[in-house]
């Protein structure tokens, strides 16, 4: 089967699914859905006017995580439980939350404001990370998996993006470190320009 994937270099979103794509071949169709050009194509071919989304054969498939279970039932990457499942949920809650945050500072809010939608957003990604913290020394979280590729991505965007501090994180800090040098994550690393 030929993938499309279609996404930016930059959205942690997207980058969780070139990771889980790893090896595996398809085509990356680039898309900035903020720009007005991308934004038109991007509404074309997706009504919620995000990325990532794949193409695979017929199937169109919106939603990256919805996106991983439709690859994970043919590649069998990994077993979800429950346990699984919700731990997933508290990692994309934690990127959702900073994929606002972002939108809010593009849009010229200050979002250290003490305001109740950006203290919400605020605090879930710190009672997310919180809630992390024995988890990144636990099988859960140890091995290099959908749920570390989402932690990553989210992580190593967001200190880019200057959305959180890891300064009283070491434990964060560590798993970047981790995994930082393996191939695949220097080949779809964030472009610095
Ligand atoms: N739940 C979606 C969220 C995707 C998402 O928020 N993508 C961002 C880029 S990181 C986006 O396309 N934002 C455009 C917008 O919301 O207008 C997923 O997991 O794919």
């Amino acid at each position: 089967m030929e993938y499309i994937l279609y996404g930016s270099q930059t959205s942690p979103f997207v980058r969780r699914i070139r990771l889980l794509l790893g090896d595996t071949s398809y085509e990356f169709k680039e898309i900035n859905p903020f720009d007005t050009e991308g934004a038109s194509e991007l509404n074309k071919i997706n009504p919620i006017n995000q990325i990532p989304l794949l193409v695979a054969g017929e199937q169109t498939i919106w939603d990256s995580r919805q996106i991983f279970n439709y690859l994970n039932s043919f590649h069998r990457y990994q077993n979800m439980d429950w346990d699984d499942e919700n731990l997933l949920t508290a990692i994309d809650g934690a990127v959702s939350s900073a994929v606002s945050l972002m939108l809010m500072k593009r849009s010229g809010f200050e979002i250290d404001e003490n305001v109740m939608f950006l203290n919400r957003q605020r605090d879930r990604i710190e009672s997310i990370l919180d809630y992390l913290k024995p988890y990144l020394k636990s099988e859960a979280l140890k091995n290099w998996n959908f749920h570390t590729m989402t932690l990553y991505s989210f992580l190593d965007w967001a200190v880019f993006r200057e959305l959180i501090g890891l300064d009283k994180r070491p434990e964060c800090v560590e798993f970047l470190n981790k995994y930082k040098n393996l191939p695949i994550v220097i080949k779809t690393q964030i472009p610095k320009a």
